[in-house]
């Protein structure tokens, strides 16, 4: 049997989101995600415009070959446009590879370590009352594990703050929908410096050492000013600090571990192993935080996974509304399936998606499974997708108070 047709479904259930749909000749289909927020269009234009007629007569098993086609193939590799086309494909053959063999595909990967993967929410508030409100509606709802995130006093809306007003938010979503660029957001980290670990000691009196809390500079920090701030805040016994200081330099962590024990987790923005290469064998971070669907996918993944846990790291995997119900479902297979699992971040999304995208997903006490569906367990509907045109949206722009553009 051989890949007939591969198309790219661009739909907007409140959010864009690009999925590959591959059909082999005898009729079997498989989905990969390929959205990248805020440059949809050009993975889908990748996709569409380089790739899928390469795809078209290749032997669907040959998950491997094809993805070193993709990768080794076209010359120019790595980032975040071509490894989320390539995960994309690498997606649907696995779908499809499990699909055949009747199974769920955490059995093709060795079969489940655990009985369902923790997830972490995300709580956020303006103020502490409202995140204090939040973090107790998630707790109400199972979960273990908390992301927290709140407003600095000084500054407006800022990253992970939900504009929604308090209470439990499923929905937080950064891509603004604000016409032609994006809009622009202020910040200060020395406010920030001195706000945050305060709001870390009133949690601790407020939930008790038991609940897991996790927190995101979002790389807005320096090298110094992150090892001054996981310093001060190891009283709190945070379960991660996430992405403290800027992607692209590895050794900024060095100076953070010199100083603290606080867990550092980093990778979102990554796309290759080669991103970690420092990070791991100077064990410099503790979690691995790619997404499946912009680090090459479910191949790419396991195999940075398995390198990770050589040296005692484990998994992260970004999961925001910006990984399609797909991407989450890869996600969810290789969390059940790996030894060195960590933690699995979960934003639900939001019910027009849902409607988009069946999942198989089952959500008990803070902990998710995959289901047992064969293949990843997520089907589009192409009808209720094409009611959904896309629809621009754009990140954030950050600026110091003195208007500088920093990192968002
Ligand atoms: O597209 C960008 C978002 O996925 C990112 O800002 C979310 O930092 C994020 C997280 O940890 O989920
Ligand atoms: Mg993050």
């Amino acid at each position: 049997m051989t890949i007939e047709i591969a198309d790219v479904i661009i739909t907007s259930p409140g959010r864009n989101f690009v999925t590959l749909k591959i059909t082999t000749s005898d009729g079997i289909v498989g989905w990969g995600d390929a959205t990248l927020n805020g440059r949809e269009l050009a993975v889908a234009s990748y996709l569409s415009d380089h790739v899928a007629s390469t795809l078209v007569g290749r032997d669907e098993d040959r998950i491997e070959d094809t993805w070193q086609y993709l990768y080794r193939g076209p010359y120019w590799r790595r980032g975040p446009v071509t490894m989320a086309a390539i995960a994309a494909v690498d997606m649907a053959l696995w779908d499809i590879k499990a699909k055949k063999a009747g199974m769920p595909l955490y059995q093709l990967l060795g079969g489940a370590s655990r009985e369902g993967v923790r997830v972490y929410a995300h709580a956020s508030g303006t103020d502490y009352a409202a995140l204090k409100n939040a973090i107790s509606g998630y707790e109400e709802l199972g979960f273990t594990a908390v992301r927290v995130q709140t407003g600095v006093p000084g500054l407006g809306q800022i990253y992970g703050v939900s504009a929604a007003g308090p209470g439990v938010r499923y929905d937080y979503e950064p891509a603004k929908r604000s016409g032609d660029r994006p809009s622009e957001e202020s910040w200060d980290t020395r406010n920030y410096l001195n706000h945050m670990p305060g709001i870390f000691a009133q949690i601790r009196e407020d939930f008790g050492s038991d609940l897991r809390i996790l927190h995101d500079g979002h790389h807005r920090m320096s090298p110094i000013e992150a090892a001054r701030f996981a310093k001060d805040i190891e009283p709190y016994d945070l379960f991660w600090l996430e992405d403290c200081t800027p992607g692209e330099d590895q050794t900024a962590l060095r100076l953070v571990r010199q100083h603290s024990t606080t867990p550092l987790a980093i990778g979102e923005v990554f796309n290759s192993v080669f991103d970690y290469q420092t990070l791991i064998t100077e064990r410099l971070i503790d979690y691995v935080r790619s997404a499946v669907t912009h680090t090459g996918g479910i191949t790419a993944m396991k195999k940075l996974l398995d390198f990770a846990a050589i040296y005692g790291i484990k998994s992260g995997i970004h999961g925001p509304t910006d990984i399609s119900p797909v991407g989450m479902a890869a996600a969810l297979h290789l969390d059940l399936a790996i030894h060195n699992f960590g933690i699995q971040e979960y934003m639900p999304h939001n019910e027009q998606t849902l409607e988009v995208f069946q999942t198989s997903f089952t959500f008990d006490r803070g902990f998710l499974h995959p289901g047992d569906q064969p293949g990843l367990g997520v089907e589009l509907d192409e009808d209720a997708a094409a009611g959904h045109e896309y629809t621009k949206a754009y990140l954030p722009v950050n600026r110091l108070l003195d208007g500088t553009v920093h990192d968002w």
